[in-house]
Parts: structure tokens; sequence; C-alpha cells
């Protein structure tokens, strides 16, 4: 048995969403001619409550065309230390966008109205890189798949709105949010100007995120991803894959919340194995002495798991992990913490 608790990004499409792939009616959707693209654009843009939503690549690809579209170069953009662009988007948002990224403080990816507001910068004075965008990230990656607390979101779009500061969130996990505290995915977009959330993650389609904002920044979002190279053509046959999986594996989340769940509290008291983060949705982070070691070891035991620091593991829980994948990798961990192998 394999196990691959390394992302959720590794889930394969489902029987299901093949078909429903297959039989994707298509067009050239730089033209704006794909009907598929143009209905999941329709479908994202209703549940978030935005005006418009644009297909993407990827939820790099969302995250930079934001950024591209809601700031000049020379600007600044406020992230948590945390945030996913300033670990994992190879430095994109100062190679391409020309920002000045200004992390601020958080916990568990989460930054407080007081920290984003003693960082904003907005003054007349030309020394400084004035602050246009402020970046929020729900659920947060690096912060244990922390979910930012709806009060939290809303206060810094207030913020932000009163300064005349755009904002984004990132929302990859956006659903992974919404199903575990029944708070609607329109309710936490309506506080940020642009949200995006991907297709490709727990939601289980093999390719593609969605940026949603009002009508003038998704038409500019659409003008860099073509400068960008990521005007597709017939795209269709992945949005149809979007499509499926917004229909048939967003209530599913739950599940994978409640196998992360389980695999923690089975673990919970084995010797040499701690957890630095709380794990509400669908990650368990755990801390022990030799993360590269173990996780090659467990390899050979058939589980996959990312090593994301010296001493700190990340296991993500996904459509492709089932009840027998849970216990079958709980048993390889207690077996290699207590040496048994
Ligand atoms: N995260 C991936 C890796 O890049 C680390 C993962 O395995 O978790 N925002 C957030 C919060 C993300 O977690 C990710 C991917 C992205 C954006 C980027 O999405 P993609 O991989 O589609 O570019």
């Amino acid at each position: 048995m394999l196990v691959d608790l390394r992302s959720d990004t590794v889930t394969r499409p489902t029987p299901g969403m093949r078909a429903a792939m297959a039989r994707a009616e298509v067009g050239d959707d730089v033209l704006g001619e794909d009907p598929s693209v143009n209905e999941l654009q329709r479908r994202a843009a209703a549940l978030l409550g935005k005006e418009g939503a644009l297909f993407v690549a990827s939820g790099t690809m969302a995250n930079l065309l934001a950024a591209l579209a809601q700031t000049r170069p020379g600007d600044s953009v406020i992230l948590c230390e945390d945030a996913h662009p300033l670990h994992y988007e190879s430095g994109n948002l100062g190679m391409v966008a020309g920002v000045l990224t200004r992390p601020v403080r958080g916990d568990c990816g989460i930054m407080s109205l007081e920290d984003v507001a003693a960082n904003i910068v907005q003054r007349a004075d030309h020394h400084f890189s004035p602050t246009t965008l402020i970046g929020v990230e729900n659920t947060a990656n690096r912060g244990g798949g922390a979910i930012y607390p709806i009060e939290t979101v809303a206060a810094i779009g207030t913020l932000a709105r009163e300064r005349g500061i755009r904002t984004h969130c990132d929302g990859a996990r956006l659903f992974n949010a919404v199903v575990e505290t029944g708070v609607p995915a329109a309710e936490y977009a309506r506080h940020t100007d642009t949200v995006s959330f991907c297709l490709s993650k727990g939601l289980g389609a093999p390719v593609g995120s969605i940026l949603a904002g009002d009508a003038a920044t998704i038409d500019k979002a659409r003008r860099y991803r073509k400068m960008l190279g990521g005007g597709m053509r017939q795209a269709g046959i992945l949005a149809a894959g979007g499509l499926y999986a917004l229909e048939h594996h967003v209530e599913r989340l739950r599940e994978d919340h409640l196998r992360a769940r389980r695999f923690r509290a089975a673990l919970e008291g084995v010797p040499g194995i701690t957890f630095p983060l709380p794990s509400p949705t669908n990650m368990v982070y755990i801390e022990l002495p030799d993360a590269g070691a173990f996780a090659q070891a467990l390899r050979e035991r058939g589980v996959l798991i990312s090593a994301t620091a010296p001493n700190r593991l990340r296991a993500v829980f996904h459509l492709d992990v089932t009840d027998d994948g849970v216990t079958h990798a709980i048993k390889a961990f207690k077996g290699l913490a207590r040496g048994k192998g």
C-alpha cells in the first residue's frame, strides 16, 4: 500500500471527473469562446459573490495576477511572514510584479489587525514604498491549515478600504475553511477585493485555480495572464474537471479533516513526536529530531510525507487518502518512532 501525504496537490482525477472532462464542450478561451471555461468562471464568481472570475493555471499564477492587477512596481505588499508567496513562489512578487513584500508576524499564519495596521506605509515622503495591497491566506498553509477568523478578515478589509489599500485572499484552501466553519465562501470573499482558490488541491481537479474580483480588476488580470503566457486555448477540458470538483468534492473535504484528526490523535503521546501547531483542517505538522531521515524511512514503508524543515514533517489529507491509508500511515509512524520499523 502506498499512502501519499506529501500534499493535497497529488490528488488524481476520479473516474467521474475524467468522464466529465472527456465530455467537455470546448472552444478557444483566448477568444473568450470556451463554454466550459465560461461556465466555470460564472459559477466561481457566483459562489464568491464577485463580478468576475478568471480560470488560471495555478494558485501561484492567481496570487501573482492579484498583485500585478492591484499594485505598481515599487509598491509594498503586506503579507504574513509565513505567507505562501514569501516561501514557495520562487520570488515572483519581486521578480515579476516588482513589489516590495513586507512580512508581518503571525499566529499560525494569521495576522492581527493591529500588526497589519502598524505595518501600513502611506507617507508623502518619497523615501518610502507605499502599501497598496494586503494579502491574507485562508487556510494558512504554514500555519497548520489555520482558519482566518471571519472577524479578522472583516476588520483587515475595513481598515484597508478606509485607507484606500486593496486586499487579496489567497484562498488556495478556502473551501476547507468553509466546510469547517459553515461560513459561506462569499462571506469570506466579501471582505477582500480579490480572492483565489485552487481546484487542484483537496477539490481534486488535475489543474487550475480561480481568481475572482470586480470586473475591472479581473479584466486587468486577464491581460497579465496573457502577458505571462497563461492564455490557454481549449482549456474547457480542464475547466470541466473544476466544475465537477465544485459539484462533487466540496462537502467531502470534511472527511479529510476527520482523517487528519484521527491520524493526529493516534500519534498523540508517541515518544519523540510532538505537534507544533493545531490541526483544524486537513494538515498535521509533526516535530521530531531528523525529519529527512524519518521521511525516507517512511517512504520505504509506503508512506510519502514532506519534510518542511530539518525537524518538521507535514502530512496532508485529501481525496486519495482512505481510512485504510490512515491506518497504514499510523502503523508506519508508530513502528518507526518506537524503533521497531
Ligand atoms: N502549496 C503547495 C506547495 O507549493 C507548497 C503545497 O503542497 O501546499 N497558496 C497556498 C496557500 C498554497 O498552499 C499553494 C500550494 C499555492 C498558493 C500555490 O498553488 P499552485 O501549486 O497551484 O501554484
